[in-house]
């Protein structure tokens, strides 16, 4: 078959969540022991909570973005197995990932989206200039473009906030011939929904997960188990290493 020109759309989409980065070290949301059971997601999560109080939402994110850039979490075997296969399906292969880690990001994964942000970024409310972010933030912290002080946030989308390059997701999953989606428990939209946006669009939707989730009937194959196990084995496949 002919080689993809840059501009095509991918055969296939990957849209991960945070069960592949669970076996790096990084905590999931909805599991026990998850962030969510650590904090209430209205008290740092949404708009409403960083205008009520900014102090405490950016010691959350603090924490998170310290343990990102300490040393202690690397790729794990999943997001490199993926950044293979965009290596060997060359112009093939696009992973959305609604984690905010850089853990795709360090493992080369090219092209990539981050539909929920990044947080090694952040974003100023006045002046709306991006950049990129790995120390603390604080609510005296100026803009380096703007020079206002305390307008920076982590660059992330927050519950009723629009996610990014929503666009290009659709078209992607609307013209993708396999769609995969990786330790997500479909419990947020839009992403939820993508498995319906490819499906009904005629592509093979495949689940990988630690166990079912809400999406999983929707699938027509679903595998369960840890991401480190069963991703590496299905790039496998999809590169016609085994069978
Ligand atoms: C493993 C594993 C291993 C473990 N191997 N697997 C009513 C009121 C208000 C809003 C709404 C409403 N109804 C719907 C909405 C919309 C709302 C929403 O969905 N709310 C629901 C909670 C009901 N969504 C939004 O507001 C979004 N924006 C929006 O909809 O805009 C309008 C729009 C309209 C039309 C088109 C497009 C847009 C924005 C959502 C923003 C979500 N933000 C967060 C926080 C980001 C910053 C941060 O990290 O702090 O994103 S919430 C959190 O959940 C985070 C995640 O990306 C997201 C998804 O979680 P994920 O990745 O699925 O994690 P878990 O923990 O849920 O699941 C992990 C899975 O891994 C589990 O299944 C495990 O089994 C598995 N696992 N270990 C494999 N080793």
């Amino acid at each position: 078959m002919a080689p993809m020109t840059a501009k095509a759309s991918p055969r296939i989409v990957v849209l991960t969540g945070a069960g592949i980065s669970r076996e790096s070290g990084l905590a999931t949301f909805r599991e026990p022991g998850g962030v969510w059971d650590r904090v209430n997601l209205e008290d740092v999560a949404t708009p409403e909570a960083f205008r009520r109080d900014p102090d405490f939402v950016h010691s959350f994110y603090n924490a998170r973005r310290a343990q990102l850039t300490d040393g202690s979490v690397r790729p794990n075997a999943a997001h490199t197995a993926l950044a293979r296969l965009a290596r060997e399906r060359h112009g093939e292969v696009l992973v959305i990932t609604q984690n905010i880690d850089d853990l795709h990001d360090r493992a080369g994964q090219d092209p990539l989206i981050h539909m929920h942000g990044e947080l090694l970024r952040a974003i100023c409310t006045a002046c709306r200039e991006r950049r990129a972010w790995h120390g603390e933030l604080t609510t005296e912290t100026p803009c380096p473009a703007c020079g206002t002080a305390g307008t920076l946030r982590p660059d992330v989308v927050w519950f009723g906030e629009m996610p990014l390059d929503v666009e290009r997701i659709l078209a992607a999953l609307h013209a993708c011939e396999t769609f995969v989606a990786v330790g997500t428990s479909a419990a947020v939209q839009p992403a939820a929904s993508f498995v319906h946006e490819a499906r009904s669009a005629g592509a093979r939707c495949v689940e990988v997960n630690l166990e079912p989730s809400e999406a999983t009937p929707a699938f027509h194959d679903a595998r369960h188990g840890p991401a480190t196990e069963l991703v590496p084995t299905f790039v496998a496949e999809l590169l016609g290493e085994r069978g």
